[in-house]
């Protein structure tokens, strides 16, 4: 139905307006619709705090009774830290309500649907699904595999340079791609970048606008077998307030370690070598839901090697360096024929300004 539409178009754009705020939880919005019109709206703002619906239905009060209410993830069944919204719900007399698109946490799945149906609530599925399942794309991963949604951002030339043959590369990209990105950093649990990176460029890997951190930043994740990262690395200041973990072998020098250690840094030492996969399956049980790789060439090439790769978000500045030993973003072994090559899905090309346009695109890995 067209209204059902709109209305959950609305939810939707509720939704978003917490974005980079709710992890680990997912972003959710909800209006309460009582004779054609709009009694309660509220969003899903903070983990540990209501959820949507909860919001809704308090600004709606005594209007819920037997009005329809518009949710873009299933209504949750279970006491988490909070109690199930389904119950409020029904509780509140909603006689109907839609829903975008099922809840996958294996605590729900399904199970809010049921309890509302068998309180006699009319339930609708599947209103703007495609729309919630991509809102949610860094949620739905991390609920179902407990890894980290990785995101691998690229800067390049048009000819596919991150550097110049010496190395140069401040900037690829002018201000308004580089402000996309802190934009990005902003709305991830960590940002991850090799040793190599930390020794070449010195980046501080934190979320800034117009020179100014924003209030929440990503943990910084250096992956480091040697422990190269010099104690006067960008990365290793004000570690209080913006955290770095550093990956490592368990035969890494102990002093370093120490010294780092001292720092403030976490060591995390990984038995068996940093592998790709140790790392994402340890950032996940630490709580880190989305990863926003930034390289360099080896370290993207290990997580396209592993396919661990959800969303490529590529800046191309048009602009040309040439030089044959210039580095490109995705270094590593390589596929070896172009029958191997990973297709890019879902594509989506914009220019941003004149120099510069961004690709988005997610791996297709099957
Ligand atoms: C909803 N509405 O707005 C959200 C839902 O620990 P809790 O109590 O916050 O529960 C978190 C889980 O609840 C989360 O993993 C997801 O399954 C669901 N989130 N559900 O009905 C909401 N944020
Ligand atoms: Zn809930």
């Amino acid at each position: 139905m067209e209204r059902d539409n709109q209305y959950m178009d609305m939810a939707i754009g509720l939704a978003k307006s917490a974005t980079g705020q709710t992890s680990p939880n997912p972003l959710v919005g909800a209006v309460v619709v009582k004779d054609g019109a709009v009694v309660g709206m509220g969003a899903h703002l903070r983990a540990g705090e209501p959820h949507a619906e909860v919001h809704a239905l308090r600004m709606a009060g005594d209007n819920a009774s037997g009005a329809t209410l518009y949710v873009t993830l299933e209504p949750c069944s279970h006491h988490g830290k909070t109690p199930p919204c389904a119950d409020a719900v029904i509780s509140a007399e909603i006689t109907r309500v839609v829903i975008a698109i099922l809840d996958p946490n294996p605590l729900v799945a399904g199970n809010g649907v049921q309890k509302l149906r068998d309180a006699g609530v009319e339930v609708t599925v599947g209103v703007k699904e495609e729309e919630a399942r991509q809102l949610n794309e860094v949620f739905f991963h991390y609920i179902t595999t407990k890894h980290p949604f990785v995101t691998v951002k690229t800067a390049s030339t048009l000819d596919g340079k991150i550097a110049s043959v010496t190395g140069h590369s401040r900037w690829i990209t002018g201000s308004a791609a580089r402000d996309h990105v802190h934009e990005l950093r902003r709305q991830v649990d960590a940002i991850l970048v090799g040793v190599g990176t930390v020794l070449a460029d010195d980046p501080e890997l934190t979320a800034r606008c117009d020179g100014q951190r924003y209030g929440r930043q990503p943990v910084r994740v250096v992956l480091d077998n040697q422990l190269r990262t010099p104690l006067s690395a960008r990365v290793l200041q004000e570690v209080e307030k913006v955290p770095t973990w550093i990956f490592t072998t368990a035969e890494a020098p102990a002093e370093q370690r120490d010294a780092l250690l001292a720092k403030g840094a976490v060591v995390i030492p990984v038995a068996g070598g940093v592998t790709v996969d140790a790392v994402l399956t340890i950032l996940g049980e630490r709580g880190i839901t989305s990863l926003l790789v930034e390289g360099g060439a080896e370290v993207n090439g290990s997580f396209l090697q592993a396919r661990a790769i959800q969303k490529i978000i590529s800046y191309v500045s048009l602009k040309l360096l040439g030089g044959n030993g210039a580095p490109t973003p995705f270094g590593g072994q390589g596929f070896v024929t172009m029958d191997e090559a990973v297709v890019l899905t879902q594509t989506q090309v914009e220019q941003v300004d004149e120099q510069d346009i961004r690709i988005i695109g997610y791996p297709k890995w099957s």
